[in-house]
This record gives C-alpha cells, structure tokens and sequence, in this order.
C-alpha cells in the first residue's frame, strides 16, 4: 500500500493500544467484516492519476484510521437481515464511512470543535493544516456518491440511494443538526430540544445506514419500516452512550478528549437528567431497538448483538 510520507510519519505516532487490537485467535463476525469494509475503503480511495498526493494522504489518513465502522455494518447487516448480500451492499457501506469520516474531519476544525485528537491520533488539520483537511472531507462527501452512483446496481436503486444518504447528510439532518448543535452550545436547552438535535446530527447517520442495506437488498416494506425504526433508536441510544463516554470514559480508551461538554457549557443527556436517567433511557431504547427487528425473526438476531454491544462500548 502506497503511504505518503506524511501520513506514515503521523501514524508513526499513533499509541498502539489506539489501532484494531491483534489477535492470534480467527477473527471473529464483527472483525471480518470490518477487514472487508476496511479493504474495501482501501480500494475506493487508491486515487493515483490526477490526485494531489498530499489530498490523497489526508484523504485516506482520516478514512482508514482505525474507527469503529459501525455505520459501514449496520448497512451490511441490514442487507442480510432483509435477505440479500453484504456484497451487493458494500458500495453503500463504504459511502455511509465517507460521509462519517467527513463529518469528523469537518466537525474537528478550528471554526466547529477544534479538537486536537481524534481515534487516537491527530486531527486531520492538526496532521495536514487546515485547508488540506478542508479539502479532504469535501472530496470524502463526493467520493460517497461516486462510490454508490457506480457500484450499485440497478441504476434506479443506486440513485434511490444517493437520494437517501444526500437527504440525511443534508440540511435537515447531518448538517441541520451540527448547525442547531454550535448555535445552542450556549443558549438554555430542554431534553426535547437535545434529542431533536442528536436525531439529526448522529440519528439520521444510523438510520440511513439500515435503510441503504434495505433498499439495495430489496427489502419489502415492512422490513424497511423494522430496520428504520431500530436504526431510529439504536442511533439516540448510541449518541446518549457518546454524551456518557464524555463525563465518565477513560480518555486513552476514547481515542479523543473526554469531559469537553461540560467545560463548553454543552448540554449533554447526562447533563440534564443525569447519569442514572440517561443509562436508564439507553437500555430502554435499546429494548425498543431489538423489538423493532421482531418482524425480521433470527435474521434480526446480529442486529440486535450489535445493538448490546454498541451500548455497552468503552470507545
Ligand atoms: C461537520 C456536517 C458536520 C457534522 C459533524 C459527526 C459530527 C457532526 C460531530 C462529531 C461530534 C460527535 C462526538 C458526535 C457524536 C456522535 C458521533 C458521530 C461520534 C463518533 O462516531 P463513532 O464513535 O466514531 O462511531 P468512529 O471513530 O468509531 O467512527
């Protein structure tokens, strides 16, 4: 694999603890799928010719570094719970990453959240400066579209996709949601206000992921309708669990800085109800989550680990 000097000279720096642990046992489902998404992300963004080579290695610095890839299995899982491939799926989980990985680059410059590390190492500015990590998530949000418009077939589903994940990357949702987040970093905010919020910046994210593994695996209705509303769930319960990890996680764990809502004076679910009601209001809706998929019967049944283990994190 080509590395640009830069980028391996970073990664150099990177606490081993921070990348995918080693093992000498078989890799396990959540470890195999992984590789193949992480494979998968390594050929997408190859990106010889015509591209910079300091663009293409903050591209792949901030795309291939080792993040949890959650989004990307949910999109491969849903597929399979609705009767289809993982592979016909891959182009969707791949782009779902791109957009994510933009997010995460966009949201950590100076002008959003400036934040200096990020899955353990340094944020894509702090890495490259802060035009080139501009410049590397727009090309992260276009390749996703690239990505889905070519590789899913047929054309009609591939543009049902684009259409889908440019809705919940858009202004109502991803974008939307990230703008009310900065905007009310100071005002007053009820939980109501909080949720509507997390629905759009981290919910949208989720659910289109287990629709897009619906949509290209052909799923009825009532499948479609089951995936969404785990997704719906399983995203405010995952970003509840964030908002914990942020009071009470263990930094080195976390990969980023912890207790950052609170010196913001961000409002936080732990920060109006408290740690107990959010733990609380996590397993509920995660109850809710695995009762969504019941119409799926057994082929629900990886959704549901993943959803037990996403909540039961340290990272
Ligand atoms: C810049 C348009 C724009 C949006 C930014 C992603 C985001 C919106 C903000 C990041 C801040 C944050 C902590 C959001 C909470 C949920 C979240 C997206 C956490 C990171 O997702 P993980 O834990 O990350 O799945 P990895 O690194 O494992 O992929």
């Amino acid at each position: 694999m080509h590395v640009p000097d830069r980028e391996a000279e970073v990664l150099s720096q990177v606490p081993r603890q921070m990348l995918r642990p080693e093992s000498s046992s078989p890799p396990g489902p959540a470890e195999s799928l992984c590789e193949t998404i992480d494979a998968c992300l390594d050929r997408y963004t190859d990106l010889q010719d015509d591209c910079p080579g300091p663009l293409r290695g903050a591209i792949r610095y901030s795309l291939l570094s080792p993040g949890k890839r959650l989004r990307p299995r949910l999109v491969l899982m849903a597929a399979e719970a609705c009767g289809g491939t993982a592979e016909a799926a891959l182009p969707a989980a791949c782009a779902v990453e791109m957009v994510h990985a933009y997010s995460l680059v966009h949201d950590d410059l100076p002008a959003m959240d400036d934040d200096a590390l990020r899955r353990g190492q340094p944020t894509c500015h702090k890495a490259f400066g802060e035009a080139l990590a501009i410049l590397a998530g727009d090309a992260l949000l276009t390749l996703a579209f690239e990505t889905m418009a070519k590789g899913i077939e047929p054309p009609a589903t591939a543009a049902r996709c684009c259409a889908e994940l440019a809705q919940a990357a858009g202004a109502t949702a991803l974008v939307g949601g990230q703008a009310d987040d900065l905007e009310g970093t100071t005002g007053p905010c009820d939980l109501a206000q909080l949720e509507r919020v997390h629905r759009r910046k981290t919910g949208a994210m989720f659910r289109v992921a287990l629709r897009l593994g619906a949509i290209v695996a052909s799923a009825s209705s009532t499948e479609l309708e089951a995936v969404d509303q785990f997704g719906t769930h399983l995203g405010l319960a995952f970003q509840i669990t964030d908002d914990l990890l942020d009071v009470a996680g263990d930094p080195d764990a976390v990969g980023k800085q912890v207790g950052k809502d609170a010196d913001r004076g961000r409002l936080s679910y732990p920060g109006i109800t408290g740690i107990e009601a959010s733990r609380q209001r996590v397993a509920m809706l995660i109850d809710q989550a695995c009762a969504a998929v019941a119409p799926l019967g057994s082929r629900g049944a990886a959704l549901i680990a993943l959803a037990r283990a996403t909540v039961a994190r340290d990272r």
